[in-house]
């Protein structure tokens, strides 16, 4: 069982895209485990985005990200962190494979809609930033027998 940090961007809530990122998520076979809505603080935003300070990019996506709603979630599941990030594809949305959802929903740089953790490590980093350790909850699905094999249900 692994667990990752997903974000839907600001611009995934103001285009009520909300429910059919999570649906994507959720029929592939990984389970909420934490989720909220919340304006982010600057201090959250330079926090997950550290590894990009001085990047020209930075001060924009620090903006962005605090300028309006995210929803900031805790997958669980096997393999969640490779999983995630091949749901939400590559970076930049013109780059992204149909199918994904950065390559379904958006062809911009940057407002490319979600979030995820790139690596255990990052994971581990980036969910207590926005999470107590009681706003987490760890459960089995009821179909776990049949979405996972064996050890995988771990
Ligand atoms: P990812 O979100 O796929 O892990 P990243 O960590 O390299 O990508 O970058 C974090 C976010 O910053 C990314 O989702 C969008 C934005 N970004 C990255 N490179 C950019 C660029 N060259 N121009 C504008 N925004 C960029
Ligand atoms: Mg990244």
């Amino acid at each position: 069982m692994e667990r990752t940090f997903v974000m839907i961007k600001p611009d995934g809530v103001q285009r009520r895209l909300v429910g059919r990122i999570v649906n994507r998520i959720e029929e592939k076979g990984l389970r909420v485990a934490g989720l909220k809505l919340l304006s982010m603080k600057e201090s959250q935003a330079t926090e997950l985005y550290s590894v990009h300070k001085g990047k020209p990019f930075y001060d924009g996506l620090v903006k962005f990200v605090t300028s309006s709603p995210v929803v900031v979630m805790v997958i669980e599941g096997a393999y969640a962190i490779k999983v995630v990030r091949a749901l939400l594809g590559a970076t930049f949305g013109y780059d992204a494979a149909p199918g994904t959802i950065r390559g379904d929903f958006g062809t911009s740089k940057g407002f490319n809609l979600v979030h995820g953790s790139d690596s255990p490590e990052s994971a581990q980093r980036e969910i207590p930033i926005f999470f107590r350790p009681e706003e987490v909850v760890a459960w089995s699905p009821a179909d776990a027998n049949w979405v996972y094999e064996g050890p995988e249900r771990a």
